[in-house]
């Protein structure tokens, strides 16, 4: 209740899509059209690319130590740069990722049919499945079902997802921390618990780096902070084990919530709409037929699928309201002048579902994203990554990722509801990720694919 009096009471401006309030004592610009996202994110990206101090995420990233949460400065620059480079090279270009997602998706698969016809939810293993890939990615361990370690990274993960930049009170007045918190308590006790794993696998990386390539996101963060800051002209510290211990945690939160979200998204609509899964099985068949799994050199020949994935980021943006930005210096949005450190939230749920630029938004219709010819086209307007400085460092990962595991997925099996289940409830939770609300499968494997794997 008091949440909701502190925002609503005090709305002072409204300029028809855009408007300002007070989040308690911060002056917060809400924008909701596209054209004034893109004068926030692109045209004037540097100076609205700040991000605001709030309780949760300062101990969360230790005082402002990794990418998305930290504010704009020279060294989040070089920073980004070495993560940005460091994910290239599991990227395209390497095999490396498609590896890990194919072992990674064999276990789903299997632990997937070995319901039989009974109807499950997925959400555990899809989980598992998506934490085992990025597992490995950052720093090379691969986990069995039911491996102790993986189970406590899913759960402090879950923790802190559940705790962490909701809105609370806490991050809007500071002070309040100071009282008893559960909620604070327990998202403590979440990032003790995650910073005990990480540094262990840290140091275990510190002692065993050798020459040549980096096998891992580690690795390659040990080594490429070697360079230091004054090889970059940067005073201070540059960047420390702090640093790599956020980014390696982080890398990981954000790869692993996004990309399950958005699958049981996916998988969801898929669900409500059995026309949509029946396609793109056709065009798996015609494409890359039943002998060989489906890989990355097959995207290009799948595009139906990759509209399965943008309509799902559309409809169910998994971060709805952007990270909060801040303006920089003095600015302006829409030709309204914004003072230097005013907050401003992009509400990406309203610029993917407004009615002038997109037919019947509320309705899961793939085909939007292909022109006359059947070819591929994105629309400006669609921006489940954000855009301009602040823009996902991990958006070509997570493509590739999406691809990965939803071809081999309906390449093998289809996904039906359980026996008089009603569909899935589409309305989502709202956390720090829209997540939707359980609900069950049936899985049955498709011709040649008993067996889960090849
Ligand atoms: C999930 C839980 C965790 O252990 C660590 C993180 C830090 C990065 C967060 C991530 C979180 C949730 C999703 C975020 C991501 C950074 C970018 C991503 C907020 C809290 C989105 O913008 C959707």
């Amino acid at each position: 209740k008091i949440k909701f009096v502190c925002l609503c009471l005090l709305i002072i401006n409204v300029y028809g899509s855009l408007f300002g309030l007070f989040l308690g004592p911060h002056y917060t610009v809400v924008v909701n059209s596209h054209q004034h996202a893109k004068e926030v994110l692109l045209q004037r990206g540097r100076d609205f690319a700040g991000r605001p101090s709030m309780v949760t995420t300062e101990l969360l990233t230790r005082g402002g130590k990794d990418i998305a949460f930290s504010d704009y400065s020279p060294l989040w620059k070089l920073h980004r740069r070495l993560v940005h480079n460091s994910f290239t090279l599991f990227g395209e270009g390497t095999s490396r990722l498609q590896d890990v997602v194919f072992s990674a998706v064999d276990s789903l698969c299997s632990e997937l049919m070995s319901n039989g016809s009974r109807g499950f939810d997925p959400s555990a293993a899809v989980t598992r499945a998506v934490t085992n890939v990025v597992c490995t990615l950052v720093f090379s361990s691969t986990y069995r079902h039911g491996d102790a370690e993986l189970q406590e990274v899913i759960s402090y993960n879950n923790g802190i997802v559940e705790t962490i930049a909701r809105g609370g009170l806490v991050d809007i007045y500071p002070w309040m921390k100071v009282f008893p918190n559960s909620s604070l308590r327990k998202l403590k006790e979440c990032i003790a618990v995650r910073d005990r794993l990480l540094t262990r696998k840290l140091e275990e990386h510190k002692a065993s780096l050798a020459e040549g390539d980096p096998s891992d996101l580690l690795d390659a963060l040990l080594k490429g902070k070697k360079g230091g800051p004054k090889s970059h002209g940067l005073e201070g510290e540059g960047i420390t084990d702090d640093h790599v211990l956020m980014t390696a945690a982080e890398a990981f939160g954000a790869g692993v919530e996004t990309t399950s979200t958005t699958l049981l998204w996916i998988l969801a609509y898929l669900l409500h709409h059995p026309e949509v899964q029946q396609r793109v099985q056709k065009e798996l068949d015609e494409n890359v037929g039943a002998d060989r799994a489906a890989n990355l050199s097959d995207r290009g020949h799948l595009p139906y699928l990759d509209c399965v994935i943008n309509e799902g980021m559309r409809i169910r943006p998994v971060s709805p309201v952007l990270i909060p930005h801040t303006a920089m210096t003095d600015s302006s949005i829409g030709g309204h002048a914004v003072r230097r450190g005013t907050r401003v939230l992009v509400n990406m749920w309203s610029i993917h579902h407004d009615p002038q630029n997109w037919e019947k938004p509320d309705l899961f219709q793939p085909e939007r994203f292909l022109d006359d010819q059947g070819n591929r086209a994105t629309p400006s307007c669609f921006m489940p990554f954000g855009a301009g400085p602040r823009v996902c460092v991990g958006e070509s990962l997570a493509r590739l990722e999406l691809f990965l595991f939803l071809s081999s997925l309906l390449q093998r099996m289809s996904f039906r509801l359980p026996e008089g289940a009603p569909p899935p409830n589409l309305q989502g939770r709202l956390g720090v990720v829209l997540q939707p609300m359980p609900y069950e499968v049936v899985v049955i494997p498709r011709p040649g694919w008993e067996g889960g794997a090849r």
